[in-house]
C-alpha cells in the first residue's frame, strides 16, 4: 500500500472549454479521491513558484501567461500511488504524443494547451500541495466504496 497525495490543476483551457467535469470524472473513475478543491485565478507570483523549475526555458513566459490567463480548478487528489496513476491518466506532456484514452490524448492537441497539470513525484506533490492549499482546506474522509477499489 502506498497512499499518496498529488496536486492536480485543470488549467485555464480546460476550464474555458467546459472540460472540468470530464477531467474530474476521469480521475474519480480511476479510483482516486478528491480531498481538496477550489477554483483559483492564479497570480503571477504563485505561477512563478509553481513553475520555478522551468525558468529560462523558451516556453517559460508563455507558460506563465497561459496559467494566469483565467481560473484553474486546483485539486488535491489522494489514492494508492496517486502520483504515477494520475500522470498516467493525464498522458504525455505533448497531447500529440499522448496515448488515446488519456486526458491529453483524447481532449488536447498542442503542448501549450494541454489541459491539466499533475505533480511528477511524491516529493513534488507535497511541495505543490503546500503552494496551492492550506492544510485546513484538505479534508480527510473515508469513502465506503474504498474496499472495492483497493484490496487491503
Ligand atoms: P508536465 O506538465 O507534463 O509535467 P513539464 O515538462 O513539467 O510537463 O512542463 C510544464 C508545462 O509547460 C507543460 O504541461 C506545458 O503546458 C508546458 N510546456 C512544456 N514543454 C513545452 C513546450 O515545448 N512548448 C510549450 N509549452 C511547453
Ligand atoms: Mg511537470
Amino acid at each position: 500500500m502506498s497512499l499518496e497525495q498529488t496536486l492536480i490543476l485543470v488549467k485555464p483551457d480546460g476550464v474555458q472549454r467546459g472540460l472540468t467535469g470530464e477531467i474530474v470524472t476521469r480521475l474519480e473513475k480511476r479510483g482516486l479521491k478528491i480531498v481538496g478543491a477550489k477554483l483559483i485565478r492564479p497570480t503571477r507570483s504563485i505561477a512563478e513558484i509553481h513553475y520555478a523549475e522551468h525558468v529560462g526555458k523558451p516556453f517559460y513566459e508563455s507558460l506563465i501567461g497561459f496559467i494566469t490567463s483565467g481560473p484553474v480548478l486546483a485539486m488535491v487528489i489522494e489514492g494508492e500511488r496517486a502520483v504515477s496513476i494520475s500522470r498516467q491518466t493525464i498522458g504525455s506532456t505533448d497531447p500529440a504524443e499522448a496515448a488515446p484514452g488519456t486526458i491529453r490524448g483524447d481532449l488536447g492537441l498542442t503542448v501549450g494547451r494541454n489541459l491539466v497539470h499533475g505533480s511528477d513525484s511524491t516529493e513534488r506533490g507535497k511541495e505543490e500541495i503546500a503552494i496551492w492549499f492550506d492544510q485546513l482546506e484538505i479534508i480527510e474522509f473515508e469513502q465506503t466504496m474504498e474496499p472495492w477499489i483497493i484490496e487491503s
